[in-house]
């Protein structure tokens, strides 16, 4: 727990703005689903959040598994409430990410094996003790039945637009999705907020929706539809995020294939430690420009949607590399990705043993690093 009344108090006059601030401008388009005061107020916190100068803690999957245990499996009975975050520094991620693949095929378990009951009742868990949440999508190729970074063939996305072989079939597919998302309800019957992250990295060309894949009209068309859908299925617990590799290096390259103002919510980006430091530090450093000044110039919230050091093989990356690099820079939130329990160096989170462990607690006691408790 930290500066916690200070966040509270923020929150609370960024709540009143939103509910006296400029009702033509919070006009819902035709048809439009209002938002539930949840929703709009988890995005009020976001920006709170980021004009304070402070950021949340994400991680991938962090309650579902982790280096050394998976809470997939039913015989992991002590695994529920698990977080190796939680076993470093004593309390949770200030937002958890979530992963959709293969919901939409009706399969009961994600790509990854994460069953899709385990990961409602966590979504649902970490809203009430604070904390928010924010979903991906590596969902399957629908045309040729590959999966997400199944790209060879360029008609997928057209495959799927109204008009397309594939659109009643995908439309069964998103139907799929939106049922799971109106089913995130708290036992007091609350519908729990989440930001939804579909179409990610589609500035690289290795999913099927990438920048050399489909066209920009496509591209747009896949976001439209998809909003459009959530929309028509009175989905009132969604906010949006955009989220593009580091390709972009302009504002016009980084809103290129941007769906528009009235759907988005976040503005982020996706991007990697590789084995250079340096290269990853001018990397973030330039994303980090580029979305903050896109952010500030549509009235958006900034994040770091994905990043990480596969295995962190540095033992004072946490306050060695992260934090200085984010810097002044204000956005909502980072998310480091998955700590995979059955590949053994595929980890990008802090475990109990983990070299850079202590590190992290330090990290973790920054006043301006936000966890489940401090939000
Ligand atoms: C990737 C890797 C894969 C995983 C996918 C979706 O970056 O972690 O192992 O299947 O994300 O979570």
């Amino acid at each position: 727990m930290k500066n916690k009344q200070f966040l509270c108090l923020i929150t609370l006059m960024g709540m009143m703005l939103v509910a006296c601030g400029s009702k033509s401008a919070q006009t819902p388009a035709p048809n439009a689903v209002e938002r539930s005061p949840e929703t709009l107020s988890m995005l009020q916190k976001m920006k709170s959040i980021a004009e304070q100068g402070s950021f949340m803690f994400a991680h991938q999957d962090d309650v579902a598994y982790g280096h050394a245990w998976n809470g997939c499996v039913p015989d992991c009975t002590d695994c529920k409430g698990r977080s190796d975050t939680k076993e470093v520094c004593g309390d949770y991620p200030g937002m958890i990410g979530f992963d959709l693949g293969r919901l939409e095929l009706g399969h009961d378990k994600n790509l990854d094996g994460v069953p899709f009951d385990l990961v409602r009742r966590e979504i649902v868990a970490q809203y009430l003790r604070g904390g928010m949440v924010t979903l991906s999508w590596h969902l399957d190729n629908p045309l040729t039945g590959g999966d997400a970074w199944d790209f060879h063939n360029p008609t997928t996305v057209a495959s799927i637009l109204p008009g397309g072989e594939k659109h009643e079939e995908f439309l069964t597919r998103m139907g799929r999705v939106a049922d799971f998302l109106a089913s995130l309800v708290t036992p007091d019957g609350v519908h729990v907020p989440v930001l939804f992250r579909p179409w990610h990295e589609h500035t690289g060309s290795w999913f099927w929706w990438g920048q050399d894949i489909c066209t920009t009209e496509q591209y747009k068309a896949l976001w439209r539809m998809t909003y459009d859908f959530m929309q028509s299925r009175g989905l009132d617990n969604l906010l949006w995020a955009y989220s593009p590799g580091s390709e972009p290096t302009t504002l016009e390259e980084y809103f290129e294939r941007y769906p528009g103002d009235d759907i988005m919510d976040v503005l982020g980006f996706d991007t990697y430690q590789g084995g250079n430091r340096e290269q990853y530090l001018a990397t973030m450093r330039d994303c980090l420009a580029l979305v903050t000044e896109a952010a500030a110039a549509h009235g958006k919230v900034a994040a770091i949607t994905e990043t990480g050091y596969e295995g962190t093989p540095d033992a004072a990356w946490w306050t060695g590399t992260l934090r200085p690099v984010i810097g002044e820079y204000k956005i909502a939130y980072v998310l480091v990705w998955r700590n995979a329990w059955d590949k053994t160096d595929h980890h990008y989170g802090v475990y109990p043993g983990h070299e850079s462990e202590e590190d992290f607690r330090a990290f973790y006691a920054m006043p301006e690093v936000l966890f489940a408790g401090d939000l």
